[in-house]
């Protein structure tokens, strides 16, 4: 299984299905494809016939070309590995909440994006205090579930966490506040071997993404 992902420090959709393989245990090769300083992404959708957009993961011979797709076939493929929470109503919230992540928190995604050897500080604006609200919603509905113990969203890690895992450099990076709930949730995915080895690799990075930079106040 062969992963091709982007730039460590800014590739938020490449971080997502990245942490869930690795925190899953599962082996794959990955390839980084430095979009803005190379033509092998280009290549590589020429290859399979896909947009030139990272994540991709290539099984045999067979492509899937969306973070969220990449992450259900893994969960898929590797049910020992619960990507997913056993509990049907749990399952559905964590669904529900990272296909939410994948279309909306324009914002936030806009105005904030993942930098994660940043740290700057933001003016809140209304459009950006609406999407930290929800998140703070997202984080109640949550708490208040039945579930097995642990910091992550569902208890254990799961899809929905590596979903969510870039808003948390933007939160933190940023200097964003939510709700306690989410600072705990930080701090459980800060802990993470996995999350270290990816910041790690960011910090050594040194392609620069002027664009994004220069957001920020
Ligand atoms: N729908 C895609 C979105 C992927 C996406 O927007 N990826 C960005 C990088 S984080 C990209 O590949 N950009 C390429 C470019 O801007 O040329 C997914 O969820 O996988």
């Amino acid at each position: 299984m062969h992963l091709y992902i982007a730039y460590k420090n800014y590739s938020s959709w490449s971080l997502r299905p990245w942490l869930a393989l690795k925190v899953a245990g599962i082996t794959f090769d990955e390839t980084l494809l430095p979009f803005a300083h190379s033509d092998g992404l280009d290549k590589l959708a020429a290859q399979y016939d896909i947009p030139a957009q990272v994540p991709v993961l290539v099984d045999e011979e067979h492509v899937i070309w969306d973070s969220l797709a990449i992450m259900e076939y893994v969960a898929e493929s590797y049910p020992d590995s619960h990507l997913w929470p056993q509990d049907k109503w749990l399952r559905a919230l964590a669904r529900s909440a990272a296909a939410e992540m994948h279309s909306g928190f324009m914002s936030l995604r806009s105005e904030c994006p993942m930098n994660c050897r940043s740290q700057k500080s933001k003016v809140v604006t209304p459009e950006i205090q609406a999407d930290l609200d929800r998140l703070q919603v997202i984080w109640e509905h949550f708490a208040a579930m039945d579930k097995p113990e642990g910091d992550f969203l569902c208890g254990q890690f799961s899809i929905v966490d590596a979903m969510y895992a870039p808003v948390m450099w933007r939160i933190s990076g940023y200097g964003l506040e939510v709700s306690a709930d989410f600072d705990k949730w930080i701090a459980a995915m800060k802990n993470l071997p996995a999350m270290q080895e990816w910041l790690a690799a960011a910090q050594q990075e040194e392609w620069v993404m002027e664009g994004y930079e220069a957001m920020g106040d």
